[in-house]
């Protein structure tokens, strides 16, 4: 059991990773990364009083990139620090302390802490650990899977939820009014109040061969938004114009992505934005993206606002638990 966590495979290999964490030759970071350039994913500024620049800014990004950055968006520093040193104390846990919040096999839910998500083509293994949990809305949680310690694990959250609605509200207000929307019909498509908040938390322990594994490999998020926080290290990539770029690190900022329900719902006018992470050689990288998911039963499709004869649906409409269900097991939606 032990074994299959990549922090435990980190800590036995010194020069060498193994063979299924080799990727092939067409992914490895070393020969696919456009080096020495920073993408110039737009920063946008949240608290500049001119709303309507705001949404105009939010709503471009999403349409060119499908990713930006908001910087002065209301959370203080002081909890994001505290959401980020609880994650860090959970996985320095010893490994049988982790293992008490383990995915159990078979489960249905994502909830748990594991290791590789998804079936990869090739049969190939992201250099990444990961813990995802809901923290909201209260009947969403499932508190089994919340670390017990750190002893302020759970207030550490509790607190970045609270904050982290401001940020959420605003973006699913702009990304509506800039399609012609009424501000709260986009949240209202994906479930309102009962859109989920699903935490991840990445682990990325160092890697011996930087060069040659990927953390987690490239793909689109399957939520509606998501609100990602980095630590330090630098390890983000989006692709353009079917190049691998770094996402440039700004302490304090929130990656925004925006996954394939938003591009579904505004019928191709949003992009979801085409991600992976790279890891390092001696820095231990972690990233705590925030999943907006509208509940499983939920059919999501184009908006019916947004389409009409001459904009016919460019994307079936179908349950998000079905969605993802096909997009994990690669079946074709
Ligand atoms: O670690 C990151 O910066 C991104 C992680 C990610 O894309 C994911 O977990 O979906
Ligand atoms: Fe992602």
């Amino acid at each position: 059991m032990e074994a299959e966590r990549v922090q435990n495979i980190a800590s036995t290999f010194e020069d060498t990773i193994p063979e299924a964490f080799i990727r092939s030759e067409h992914e490895q970071p070393a020969i696919t990364t456009v080096h020495g350039v920073n993408l110039d994913v737009p920063v946008i500024d949240v608290s500049d009083p001119d709303e309507e620049k705001i949404t105009r800014l939010i709503a471009d990004a999403s349409r060119e990139w499908g990713m930006f950055q908001i910087v002065n968006h209301g959370i203080p520093s002081e909890v994001i620090s505290k959401l980020q040193s609880v994650g860090r104390a959970f996985f320095e846990l010893p490994q049988v302390e982790k293992e008490l919040y383990a995915k159990p096999p078979g489960a249905k839910s994502i909830e748990g802490y594991g290791t590789f998500l998804q079936k990869e083509v090739e049969g190939k293994k992201g250099w990444v650990d990961h813990l995802f949990h809901r923290i909201w809305p209260p009947p969403a949680i499932n508190y089994r899977f919340w670390p017990k310690n750190p002893p302020l694990y759970r207030e550490a959250n509790e607190e970045y939820v609270k904050y982290l609605h401001g940020v959420v509200d605003k973006l699913f207000k702009s990304l509506s009014l800039d399609l012609g929307l009424e501000e709260h019909e986009l949240k209202e498509a994906v479930g309102g109040d009962e859109m989920t908040y699903l935490l991840k938390i990445n682990y990325y322990p160092p890697c011996p061969r930087p060069d040659l594994a990927l953390g987690v490999v490239a793909h689109t998020d399957m939520c509606s938004i998501t609100i990602l926080l980095p630590n330090d290290i630098q390890g983000l990539q989006a692709c353009r114009d079917g190049q691998w770029y770094c996402v440039k690190y700004i302490p304090n900022a929130l990656v925004i992505h925006i996954g394939d329900q938003i591009k579904i719902l505004s019928n191709g006018k949003y992009k979801s934005v085409f991600h992976r992470t790279t890891v390092t050689k001696d820095k231990t990288r972690m990233s705590w993206p925030v999943f907006l998911e509208p509940p499983p039963d939920l059919a999501v499709g184009p908006h019916p606002k947004l389409v009409n004869e001459k904009n016919p649906p460019k994307y079936k409409t179908k349950k998000y638990g079905d969605y993802c269900y096909c997009k994990l097991n690669k079946i074709p939606q």
